[in-house]
């Protein structure tokens, strides 16, 4: 019994390690299946919202993004926004939804993640804001369901 038990603590101790070696490919910075997330581009202050709906986010349904931009809280209306969906460390095909402007400063767009087959659930979306001939990138890692 109490072999048994020591092994199966020593498995636990090594299935997280072994988790814990996959997790550290990318650390999730947006807990999208929550809440909204927010970066703000450095140089010229603009505050990046990024939101995904339905919440969970999960693979295989449509899916709505929605970038919003604004700066000293007024919205930014004149920006080009594209978005590439990357799986971390995994080329999962190239998934590039059409973001446009809808009004006030909100952006979306729609499309689909598909699920991954090894069992990754960490994706990457990386924003390039183009805006008065400058452009730059944030990018949100979150996990979908
Ligand atoms: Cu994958």
């Amino acid at each position: 019994m109490k072999k048994i038990l020591i092994l199966t603590f020593l498995l636990i101790l090594l299935t997280n390690r072994v988790y814990g070696q996959m997790s550290k490919e990318a650390t999730v910075d947006c807990q999208i299946n929550k809440t909204v997330c927010v970066q703000e581009i450095g140089y010229d202050k603009i505050k990046v919202t990024f939101d995904i709906i339905p919440k969970p986010v999960e693979f295989m349904k449509e899916l709505t993004y929605k970038i919003t931009l604004t700066k000293n809280d007024k919205p930014i209306t004149d920006a080009k926004i594209t978005m590439d969906l990357t799986m971390p460390g995994m080329f999962m095909g190239t998934n590039r939804p059409v973001i446009k402007h809808i009004g006030t400063g909100v952006y979306e767009g729609k499309g689909i993640i598909p699920r991954c087959p090894s069992g990754r659930k960490i994706w990457r979306a990386n924003i390039k804001i183009e805006r008065n001939d400058t452009s730059s990138i944030v990018s949100f890692t979150f996990e979908g369901k």
